[in-house]
């Protein structure tokens, strides 16, 4: 390198430099202030609660029935231009609502009882659904006294506030296995038993099959007791990929393996369910949120399906936010701005 190249490349460092610092000194305040306005410590800065969350409510799978009734929620309430619902699944939902809730940002979440949102704090904000799209106790009465007179008992009617959890079977089941008929007539658990399962789960991260062993094998003494012939010897059980249902569907299982039975577990997803089940493919599925949120499978397959049994009757579904969140959200209707 000749030393005139030398001194120009030298030269032309100093210069970048220079210029740098120059530009840097001007865009300085600037610069400050365009961070200053990002939303990054949500409320204080945003002007509204929707503008924090970018008008995104966090949701879970596409094929959940309360996915379906927040796209349906965001129309009836006049919400659909402004909101979106941003689908995933319920561990992602869940990862995310955690997140938040550490750092205290703004979110806003489909949700439902029993979950582990709930059974990780109580700190969740149920917003009110005056026109009762997710939650509709009297449809569920009517729904019961039609589809499931006998467990429409005055107990149940009395304690149903939405949606109840029913184990569902294809039509002709009763039949092929009446001792699994018989006991699932009988399962129930209270709500906090299913969010005990969940809270296992998911915030502890135990392995679903060894939770449901540990709760059959505690509580022999809840177990149905079942005097029918077993019939066909295996059980087929579909999942949907909620943590309530996949623990439940393993209490199940070890319950009817119990009385003699061998099962399978598949995992689908709540359209594929309904489908496999109305076509016999699967025998059962514990997680039948009826009759409101999974009203679409229930209206295309219900003529092939029956109750087998009611297994929670108190749940709740539908927008949850962090207690921090501003006082003004309150109700679904207060997302209009
Ligand atoms: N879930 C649990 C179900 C019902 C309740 C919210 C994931 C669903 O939306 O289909």
């Amino acid at each position: 390198m000749s030393k005139q190249t030398v001194t120009t490349v030298i030269g032309i460092i100093v210069l970048v430099i220079i210029v740098a610092f120059v530009v840097r000194g001007q865009g300085g305040e600037n610069a400050e202030e365009t961070s200053d306005n990002e939303p990054q410590s949500g409320e204080e800065t945003a002007s509204s609660f929707g503008e924090s969350v970018d008008y995104t409510i966090t949701g879970i799978d596409e094929g959940a029935g309360i996915t379906k009734n927040t796209k349906k929620a965001l129309e009836e309430y006049g919400l659909q231009d402004q909101w979106s619902l941003k689908t995933s699944s319920s561990s992602a939902m869940l990862t995310s609502l955690q997140d938040a809730m550490e750092n205290e940002e703004p979110i806003i979440a489909t949700v439902w009882k029993p979950h582990s949102a709930f059974s990780l704090s109580e700190n969740i904000r149920q917003l009110e659904d005056p026109k009762g799209i997710y939650n509709d106790s009297e449809a569920t009465k009517q729904f019961l006294e039609e589809n499931a007179s006998d467990f429409a008992t005055d107990e149940v009617k009395s304690s149903v506030n939405s949606d109840v959890l029913a184990t569902v079977v294809y039509d002709g089941f009763a039949e092929d296995a009446p001792a699994a008929y018989e006991m699932f007539n009988e399962f129930r658990v209270p709500a906090s038993t299913q969010s005990d399962w969940i809270y296992q789960l998911s915030v502890e991260e135990k392995d679903a099959e060894d939770i449901a062993q540990n709760y059959v094998d505690n509580n022999q003494d809840k177990m149905p007791d079942v005097s029918a012939d077993l019939g066909k010897d295996k059980i087929t059980l579909g999942i949907p990929p909620w943590p309530g249902a996949r623990v439940k569907s393993h209490v199940v299982a070890k319950m009817l393996e119990e009385q003699g039975y061998n099962t399978e577990i598949k995992e689908l997803d709540a359209g594929a369910l309904y489908t496999s089940l109305a076509e016999k493919d699967l025998d059962v599925n514990v997680a039948g949120w009826l009759p409101t949120t999974h009203q679409s499978y229930w209206d295309e397959h219900g003529d092939k399906l029956e109750i087998a049994g009611i297994n929670v009757v108190e749940t709740w579904l539908g927008l949850g936010v962090p207690e921090y969140v501003d006082d003004s959200i309150q109700s679904i209707e207060d997302l209009k701005e």
